[in-house]
């Protein structure tokens, strides 16, 4: 794949109608994984088809992988919509790919260049380096005390946007608008907070002008995109006529619901079908509770259960019952139902997307730092749950089921690759705890990123869980969510 090989592509292969050769980038974009690849940079594409001048300056904050598939390729890739019906289109919105540890001056160079006008953010949850509870910058975090040691060399999220702003100021530069696209509630205000309160850890007056000039709208983003594998490659490369190495996979099915608030001008990207709103917070709190919610549950059941992909664990009828019952019963009263997502077309629409075979999603991939994803994908449902007196214990045989997973040893006794910033507490639980389910509730509730006080607290709570833990540890996971399904109908 490259400019050198488009000839070679095989007609099949929708492309770019714009010459990409020249187009402006007026976006950079931090955290070029696949999902930014699938989702937001087609956004972008068909924003440039359609003749506005918006193209990408991407980096990677962490590794260099994707740079080194991309680049070699001079950005251009493809992606695949479907399966057996699959279509391939080929995306030139991305004009430039860096690695930020290799040269983080060249990345605050870039973010503070008079032409970035829009930053777009997707680094996953654990990127932002914040207090999940308390919601402001966790200042003891490795990666933030580093930065404000080296300020000319920032390795965080918030570190590389201070520096960025700081630049902007003292060149005068003006403002720009920073977006985040990640699964967190209320992303956009969050960041704010965090970059702010960096700035404060700093020092200077720095912060006011941050609050001057610096929009930090919120946004949904919703699109599956699994880890795409070397079978896919062989595939596409098959149809496509070009071996693409940084080819991705993904679903028909996308959404982006933005807050409109970008003083500094923004692509239009209405026009490729996002949906500019005044205020998303309804919209990420139905995605995050009902999809990735949903998603979290099934991943560590499916997971215990013996399935590694998403499609096999709504394929039997005990996991997806308990999963639907539980998105209908206990998140969906308690979660807002915004302007056209009508709670029950949404869940139906939900199932059939996780039922789709050909995503080839793994379970583990969505196991992967639930630390930093169940307080607002699971715990936010019980919290209210348990103010309101409503039901919610099949959220907390999620959570139990979280547990269970990463203690670390599967139901046959096999080893988890458990990938998690807490993966070493984890461990230490379990070392410590053996088989003491009451001992290991305490431990985990003693976690204050993950459980907010009240929770942490709550002693019949702590009971359920416990309970929950025993079953599943008794039980399996499957069984756990048959008993489940068996006593709430009776
Ligand atoms: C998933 C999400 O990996 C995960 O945690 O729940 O990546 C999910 O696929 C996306 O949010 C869908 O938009």
């Amino acid at each position: 794949m490259g400019r050198a090989s488009l000839a070679a592509l095989d007609a099949r292969v929708s492309r770019p109608a714009y010459d990409f050769t020249t187009v402006g980038a007026g976006i950079v974009h931090l955290g070029v994984g696949a999902f930014m690849r699938a989702h937001l940079a087609v956004y972008c594409d068909d924003v440039l088809q359609s003749g506005d001048n918006w193209a990408i300056a991407g980096f990677s904050l962490r590794r260099p992988d994707v740079c080194r598939q991309l680049e070699p390729q001079d950005c251009l890739y493809t992606v695949r919509v479907g399966a057996e019906t699959s279509v391939y289109r080929l995306i030139a919105a991305l004009r430039s790919i860096g690695v930020t540890p290799e040269d983080p001056g060249a990345t605050v160079d870039c973010l503070a260049s008079p032409a970035t006008r829009v930053v777009t953010i997707t680094v996953t949850e654990k990127g932002y380096c914040i207090d999940p509870h308390r919601g402001g910058l966790a200042a003891e975090h490795p990666d933030i005390v580093h930065d404000l040691a080296h300020p000319a060399k920032p390795r965080s999220l918030v570190g590389i946007l201070y520096a960025a702003c700081r630049q902007r100021r003292d060149r005068h530069t003006g403002g720009f608008t920073v977006l985040s696209c990640d699964n967190l509630p209320s992303n956009g205000a969050l960041l704010r907070r965090a970059v702010l309160d960096y700035a404060a850890l700093a020092g200077g007056e720095l912060g006011g002008w941050i609050e001057r000039n610096v929009a930090f709208p919120s946004s949904m983003i919703d699109r599956i995109v699994p880890a795409t594998t070397p079978e896919d490659i062989a595939n596409a490369a098959a149809v496509t006529g070009v071996v693409d190495e940084a080819l991705v996979c993904t679903e028909p099915f996308t959404q982006w619901v933005i807050e409109d608030n970008f003083p500094h001008g923004r692509p239009r990207w209405e026009d490729a079908g996002a949906l500019l709103v005044p205020d998303v917070a309804p919209y990420e709190a139905a995605k995050l509770r009902l999809l990735n919610g949903a998603h979290s549950t099934l991943a560590y059941l499916g997971y215990l259960a013996g399935y590694p992909y998403v499609h096999e664990v709504m394929g039997d009828p005990v996991l997806s019952g308990f999963v639907e019952r539980m998105m209908v019963r206990e998140i969906s009263p308690v979660t807002p139902e915004p302007e056209g997502m009508e709670h029950g077309d949404y869940i139906a629409e939900l199932l059939q997307r996780f039922r789709n075979p050909s995503l080839q999603h793994r379970t583990w991939q969505i196991a992967m730092d639930g630390s930093q994803k169940l307080p607002q994908r699971l715990l936010a449902s019980i919290r209210e749950q348990r103010k309101a007196g409503g039901l919610h214990d099949g959220l907390c045989v999620a959570v139990a089921a979280w547990m269970r997973y990463v203690l670390g040893t599967d139901e046959q006794g096999g080893r988890i690759d458990v990938s998690d910033p807490l993966a070493g507490t984890f461990a230490r639980i379990d070392s410590d705890c053996g088989d003491d389910d009451a001992a290991i509730v305490a431990r985990f509730l003693a976690i204050d990123s993950v459980f907010p006080a009240d929770l942490a607290g709550d002693t019949a709570f702590a009971a359920t869980l416990q309970q929950r833990l025993a079953e599943l540890r008794q039980f399996g996971a499957r069984e756990t969510a048959r008993r489940f399904l068996e006593n709430e109908t009776t």
